[in-house]
């Protein structure tokens, strides 16, 4: 099988954003648009020659026409083997596990996440390293600079594979294995949890749901939640991975998993429902009547780390991304560990759980995860929540009440402006941006502004610096508004404001959140001049 040389030219969008390239599927179908981008990778990656490649993706359309591209590229270009999930189907979770398992030079993960597949959806591929980690920035930088300068990619003249068998096969020389995308995984959430406790609740009278959202997780979640936990059939909902989803948004909060919420409230909800992302590494957790913000999900795991087997001797430490909520700093002050404030983007994580100064880590945008893999992870935060309620055996809200009680409640919520114009969103945050110096010691409402800065993070691992990451307004009482521009949308910009209040007393722990932070939301709106810059009366989502 002859390897081909195509002549190409660069294009000059092919910088990864938050979590890897992501952009319309007619973009990806345009002429050399993915192959010139995997070809940087393989220009830059040099240990993938004459190793082993990971390759998956969450099912959406065009999943697996670009597999069979990424293989026969992959073998005009020395990688000696690829294990390739079944149907094509690989979580990013699961991939992270694959990667590290049987310890591969890297993977790539086909997903744009949460954002809408389908033929008018959108698409995207991502990176992962020999840790089963995002690339770090360095490495996107690399690959993004080799787009710039790309004059050919090399790809094998080959037939398509089958990728529905579990079989081995040859392309040129290299050697695919199609995997089962579950079983890795599974395995090792059975050495992360007690499932003997998990199964003696899920035995009683404890009622539950997990929706997939027609993405990825659903043959992890029947697996592992119905088959290996005794789940009833059906706890599954939405399980079988579309290619556009079922026409929704695979995100999983209050505006897009509604059917979902709705089954929780009242005297019949249900105990416990859970859903996840596109690519299954976001969750969202409920239970009667509740909701539990990701900010707060990841405060209490780390405050209950102890029931979980693979934490018995507790963590050495926890990180959350900037815009998340303060809940985990406050766990982190009393019991004694560290904690550490990232940029947005799981790949900031990767050092510090390398290095072993953290184990559990969480975005307020639904990703929670611990050291057991390298990527934000769906259904191990599920599994976590579902093994805290076996030891606990209390309702989920007497759970995150009692939280409150003890460390005190971040009042937490995100307003996102989807889709605004570009120029105008940049302008919002150079105002806002040129404003800083002036802010500290103001009173704005009636709140004084303890500090105001545009983070940056130096990493304590190997120093790398990063830049311009959003944002922030700390007022004296401990309640902060961030602003930043969301690095995953493919059209137009997305600005995200976040809004935090803290309250130790029980008795304002209940009021309900918009209202509670109502003051903040209108100093956010005034500070930015958010109408005037992006022509909106409100945001777009509300999580
Ligand atoms: C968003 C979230 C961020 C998350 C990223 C990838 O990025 O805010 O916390 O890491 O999505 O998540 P942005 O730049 O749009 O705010 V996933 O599940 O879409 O890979
Ligand atoms: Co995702």
């Amino acid at each position: 099988m002859p390897v081909q040389i195509v002549p190409t030219s660069p294009f000059d969008d092919q910088k990864p954003g938050t979590s890897g390239l992501r952009k319309q599927v007619s973009v990806f179908q345009g002429r050399n648009y993915l192959e010139n981008f995997v070809q940087s990778i393989f220009d830059t990656q040099q240990e993938l020659r004459g190793g082993t490649l990971v390759v998956g993706g969450d099912g959406r359309f065009y999943n697996r026409q670009a597999i069979q591209v990424i293989l026969r590229m992959a073998a005009a270009n020395g990688v000696s083997r690829c294990l390739v999930g079944q149907g094509g189907i690989l979580s990013t979770p699961a991939t992270s596990c694959v990667i590290r398992k049987h310890r591969t030079q890297g993977g790539i993960i086909l997903s744009a996440s949460h954002n809408p597949g389908g033929p008018n959806g959108d698409f995207g591929i991502k990176f992962n390293t020999a840790n089963g980690g995002p690339a770090p920035e360095k490495v996107t930088e690399a690959i993004f600079q080799r787009t710039r300068s790309l004059s050919e990619y090399r790809i094998l003249d080959s037939e398509d594979i089958e990728l529905d068998t579990l079989e081995c096969f040859t392309l040129g020389e290299m050697h695919v294995e199609i995997i089962d995308p579950v079983s890795d995984y599974a395995d090792l959430m059975a050495e992360q949890f007690d499932f003997e406790a998990i199964r003696g609740l899920l035995s009683g009278d404890f009622r539950m749901a997990f929706d997939a959202m027609h993405a990825v997780t659903g043959p992890y979640a029947r697996e592992i939640i119905e088959n290996r936990l005794g789940a009833p059939a059906g706890t599954v909902i939405n399980g079988v991975p579309l290619e556009d989803f079922g026409g929704g948004h695979p995100d999983p909060n209050l505006a897009h998993a509604k059917e979902l919420v709705a089954l929780t409230r009242g005297e019949q909800g249900l105990d416990f429902a859970a859903a996840s992302d596109g690519d299954g590494d976001r969750n969202m957790i409920l239970g009667q009547d509740i909701f539990v913000t990701p900010s707060d999900s990841l405060a209490i795991l780390a405050a209950n780390a102890t029931v979980f087997p693979a934490y018995r001797d507790g963590i050495p430490g926890v990180a959350r991304s900037m815009p998340t909520s303060q809940a985990a700093d406050r766990v982190a002050n009393i019991l004694g560990i560290e904690c550490f404030e990232t940029p947005t983007g799981w790949k900031f994580f990767g050092n510090l759980l390398d290095a072993g100064r953290i184990a559990f880590c969480g975005e307020e945008s639904f990703g929670t995860g611990s050291s057991h893999v390298r990527e934000k992870d769906g259904l191990w935060a599920v599994l976590a929540w579902l093994n805290l309620l076996a030891v606990r055996r209390e309702a989920v809200a007497d759970i995150v009440r009692a939280h409150w009680a003890r460390f005190g409640r971040n009042f937490y919520s995100r307003h996102d402006y989807e889709g605004v114009d570009k120029a105008g969103a940049t302008t919002l945050m150079n105002e806002l941006r040129g404003s800083l110096d002036d802010l500290p010691g103001h009173e704005l409402d009636g709140m004084r502004v303890a500090y105001a800065d545009d983070f940056a993070y130096t990493d304590p691992i190997d120093g790398s610096v990063s830049e311009n990451q959003g944002i922030r307004i700390g007022f004296e009482n401990g309640s902060r508004i961030v602003f930043r521009l969301s690095g995953t949308g493919t059209v137009g910009a997305t600005l995200r404001v976040y809004i935090e209040a803290f309250e130790t007393d029980p008795a304002r722990q209940q009021t309900d959140t918009q209202e509670a932070l109502g003051g903040l939301i209108d100093i956010a709106r005034k500070l930015a001049r958010i109408r005037e810059f992006t022509s909106r009366e409100a945001p777009s989502v509300i999580t």
